[in-house]
């Protein structure tokens, strides 16, 4: 398993759709500081001259906390500011083609929908998956929940190999119930970004989601 992921609980992503690019920095520094253990930048319908500008912005924040970063959909800006890793959905190609803009040692991560998906992203090498909308959500419009009941299943099969972060829907009201469900790991979008305190909210996140330690 990645080492950089290996203790990853909480995936934090500075999403353009709720963040302005005057806020990336506030952003990425009040979701490390609340306990996220992985940045995106997520930022649809940017150009890539504005999303690598944004990249160049939080990189040096994550690594002098040393909290991987991770560009969503474009290996070349990755690949460019020097990021950790690189997103890429089930439509974004294979991961030998990312290789090699990437190289071989940045985290690759895969978006994954079904049991299938995230099976073959395992087999066929990816650093780990995002395994969701587990339910319905504005910050990704038009697609079905699959809901919770592969949970378990993804986790205890992938999840052995590399981090499966549960995503889609998920907010501090039911990570419990994500929890119960089997998740180990998760992504929260929307309910981290729009609340009144960045920080609390994801610190509060992250004591529903591993309340020991
Ligand atoms: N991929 C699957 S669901 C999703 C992405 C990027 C959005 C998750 O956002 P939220 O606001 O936590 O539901
Ligand atoms: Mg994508």
């Amino acid at each position: 398993m990645n080492e950089s992921l290996e203790n990853a609980k909480i995936y934090g992503i500075v999403d353009l759709g709720y963040v302005t690019a005057d806020n990336v920095e506030a952003a990425t520094e009040s979701l490390i500081r609340g306990g996220a253990d992985v940045i995106q930048l997520r930022a649809k319908g940017l150009d890539e001259s504005e999303i690598e500008s944004l990249a160049r912005k939080i990189c040096p924040i994550c690594n002098a906390a040393r909290v991987p970063f991770i560009v969503n959909d474009f290996p070349v800006i990755a690949a460019m500011v020097k990021a950790d890793g690189v997103h890429i959905g089930q439509d974004d190609g294979t991961l030998i083609a990312v290789r090699e803009i990437v190289g071989e040692t940045m985290i690759v991560g895969r978006s994954t929908h079904s049991v299938e998906q995230a099976q073959l992203a395992l087999r066929e090498g990816f650093d780990y998956i995002g395994f969701g909308p587990l339910f319905p959500t504005p910050t990704k419009k038009g697609r079905p929940g699959i809901g919770m009941e592969n949970v378990r299943y993804v986790e205890e099969t992938v999840g052995r190999e590399i981090p499966v972060f549960c995503i889609g829907g998920i907010t501090r009201s039911n990570i419990q119930s994500v929890s119960q469900a089997g998740a180990n790991r998760i992504v929260i979008v929307s309910d981290l970004l729009t609340s009144e305190s960045i920080e609390s909210a994801t610190a509060e996140a992250k004591n529903l989601l591993t309340p020991d330690q």
